[in-house]
């Protein structure tokens, strides 16, 4: 028996599945997950001595690669002068300077501890502002695991098969409306529906917890277009493409000004941390000022924001890194389409900048129905046999690859040999 194993066997006494995130549990592709030791550049060693080239990168944060010097050593320092304080400190100041100065639309900015409390504060500071109380999300698109937006969610909850979680009254629903993703008829039938009752529309601008699904020519432009027309607060929810797509993340590289935007782990470059932003007169609806309560201890931690302002410093600093990295994972994606194709599969390779998706269906997969066309029994086959490679991809074919800027031309053709061994095996 592996480490891993006897680690995995113990752990499903202990913690529920084993894990304390579903998708890590390996629950839709089998196997027993691997337990990490460290992780190095793009590499991750599990407790076994095993190592793996990585293509989870935590689910994002880890755009420089694992273990970046600078972030390291700005989290050692950190450390020196304790923990946490639960007060004011400069360092939280520095971080809303930072972020604020460069995204253009957000005026203010407050930080949190995660993607699902930073979604879920928007979602309040939009309702407060509006006086209104239903929102959109749209099908597949996954805004975290608070009550109102389990609803047809992606991530973990489509790999489970579950369209609503158990767990959650009715009534933290019932203002919850979905649409169709990529469809905006679907969003203006809902507008038609509830004219002058919709607080906001949260998207993905990217969709990636449905695998990665771009967003269709015009489809967030309209979302732009519907909002103003309707006094609706549209929130992007770029946990995973903010700071990742480019330095402004989604709303740069589509060109799109959203009214609030939830971030989440990369601006704390790994460190639990979330934050949400945007208009000022919305903000200004938050407490102290305004009368949306929304709190946290651990808010704006000073360990986490020294990562944080490790990482996005340097990003700011050297902004040539977005180039280098999207063009790199452009060439990547778009050879592992053509290997695909030329072993005559019909399979689609969804990607935008450094991220993508290998969904193992011949149906262009633009939406949620088209999504879970994917054979996952044949993504888990896929899984299995780049694991045996020492490449381990998302456990799960819902999710995203992430790659990084430490991941050299010599590591992608490493991949891409090893793709292609599994399609002419
Ligand atoms: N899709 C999730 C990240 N956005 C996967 C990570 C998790 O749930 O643990």
């Amino acid at each position: 028996m592996t480490k891993s194993e006897a680690l995995f066997e113990k752990a499903v006494r202990l913690i529920p599945g084993g894990v304390n995130s579903p998708v890590r549990a390996f629950g839709s592709v089998g196997g027993t997950p691997r337990f990490i030791d460290r992780a190095d550049g793009v590499f991750m060693t599990d407790v076994d001595g095993n190592r793996y080239m990585d293509f989870i990168g935590s689910w994002g944060p880890m755009i420089l690669g694992h273990n970046h010097p600078v972030i390291r050593e700005a989290v050692i320092k950190a450390c020196e002068n304790g923990l946490s304080y639960g007060a004011a400190t400069e360092r939280e100041v520095e971080m809303a300077e930072l972020m604020t100065d460069i995204i253009p639309t957000l005026d203010m900015v407050r930080m949190v501890n995660s993607g699902t409390e930073a979604v879920m504060s928007a979602i309040r500071a939009a309702r407060g502002y509006t006086g209104r109380d239903k929102i959109v999300k749209f099908m597949g698109c996954y805004h975290g695991h608070s009550d109102a937006l389990l609803v047809k969610a992606g991530s973990g909850v489509m790999t489970a098969g579950i369209p609503d979680s158990a767990g959650v009254p009715k009534g933290c629903t019932q203002d919850t409306l979905s649409a169709v993703y990529n469809d905006l008829d679907s969003v203006e039938a809902l507008f038609a529906q509830y004219p002058d009752e919709i607080a906001a529309v949260i998207v993905e601008p990217v969709a990636a917890n449905m695998g990665v699904v771009p967003p269709a020519e015009g489809f967030l432009e309209g979302l732009r277009r519907l909002c103003t027309q309707h006094g609706t607060v549209l929130i992007f929810d770029e946990v995973i493409t903010g700071f990742r797509l480019g330095l402004q993340g989604a709303q740069g590289y589509y060109n799109i000004d959203a009214d609030l935007v939830t971030y989440g782990k990369i601006i704390g470059a790994g460190m639990p941390v979330g934050a949400y932003g945007g208009k000022r007169e919305i903000m200004e609806m938050v407490s102290p000022v305004g009368a949306v309560y929304q709190a946290g201890t651990l808010s704006g931690n000073p360990v986490a924001m020294a990562a944080g302002i490790a990482q996005l410093t340097l990003l700011k600093q050297q902004p040539e890194i977005y180039d280098r990295l999207n063009e790199k994972s452009d060439a990547f994606f778009e050879k592992i389409r053509e290997e695909v194709k030329k072993a005559g599969y019909s399979w689609q390779m969804n990607h935008v900048g450094s991220i993508g998706s290998l969904f193992f269906t011949e149906t262009p997969v633009t939406n949620y129905a088209s999504a879970k066309t994917s054979d996952t029994a044949n993504y888990a086959d896929y899984f299995r046999y780049m694991l045996e490679q020492g490449i381990h991809l998302a456990p799960a074919q819902f999710e995203a690859m992430f790659l990084s800027a430490a991941h050299t031309e010599e590591n992608l053709e490493y991949v891409l040999n090893a793709v292609r061994g599994y399609l002419n095996r």
